[in-house]
């Protein structure tokens, strides 16, 4: 993907920091630690978001403004020499890490509060992205993020992350599941496996 410019618009900790921000927005959702950041940082092909291998890291939604190099203009166009179209911007919010069982109880209200807030302002959301650990599955409270998603009816790519980590079988097996007991088509990833990274900017220009 030729990514023109991306760089952190802002941090938000509760919904009423959000800013009036009408750009395309494509969501990250996930359990603490699933790997949100990282895959964010390897889609932009910079190390922006930060990562840890602790759990909580991002308790906070983090906006990040991406320009994508602009696509070539049809021939109609094409008198005027090589411009192309301007290029969209689109955010990219990385939402808070849920689920984790160590962060206080306080704490883990606000995020799931922050979450529910967030998903009732944010405008022009194109995709939902729902990351799920290949290790541990999809979990009760991955089910309560979903039905949010579903509520809001915004289109949703699944993706299994730290696909590494499993056999190609297990991957099978997670991928099946999730279809027939939620209809969601996922996607294996893993920070190793560069065809997924491809696959999934292709569906994000799709919902753009
Ligand atoms: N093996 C492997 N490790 C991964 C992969 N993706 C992420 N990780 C690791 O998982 C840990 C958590 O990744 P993050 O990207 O910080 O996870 P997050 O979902 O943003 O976590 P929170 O901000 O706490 O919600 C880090 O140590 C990453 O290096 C992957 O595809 N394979
Ligand atoms: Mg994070």
């Amino acid at each position: 993907m030729n990514i023109k410019k991306a760089e952190l618009v802002g941090t938000y900790f509760n919904a009423g920091q959000l800013p009036a921000d009408v750009r395309p927005k494509i969501l990250f959702f996930g359990r603490s630690n699933v790997g949100k950041s990282t895959l964010i940082n390897s889609l932009l092909e910079r190390r922006l978001a930060k990562t840890s291998s602790t759990p909580g890291k991002t308790l906070s939604v983090n906006y990040y403004g991406v320009s994508l190099a602009p696509v070539a203009a049809p021939r109609k166009e094409a008198m005027t020499p090589a411009r192309g179209f301007p290029a969209p911007g689109i955010i990219f919010a990385d939402l808070p890490g849920y689920g984790y069982a160590r962060v206080s109880k306080g704490e883990s209200v606000r995020v799931r509060r922050l979450i529910a807030d967030f998903l009732a302002r944010a405008e022009n959301v194109r995709l939902a992205v729902l990351l799920i650990d290949s290790r541990r599955g999809f979990l009760a409270s991955d089910l309560e993020v979903l039905a949010q998603i579903v509520e809001k009816n915004l289109p949703i790519l699944t993706i299994l992350t730290k696909s590494d980590k499993i056999s190609f079988s297990q991957q099978r097996n997670l991928i099946a599941q999730l279809k027939n007991k939620f209809g969601l088509l996922a996607i294996s990833f893993s920070i190793k496996s560069p065809p997924a990274k491809d696959e999934i900017w292709r569906r994000i220009q799709e919902a753009v």
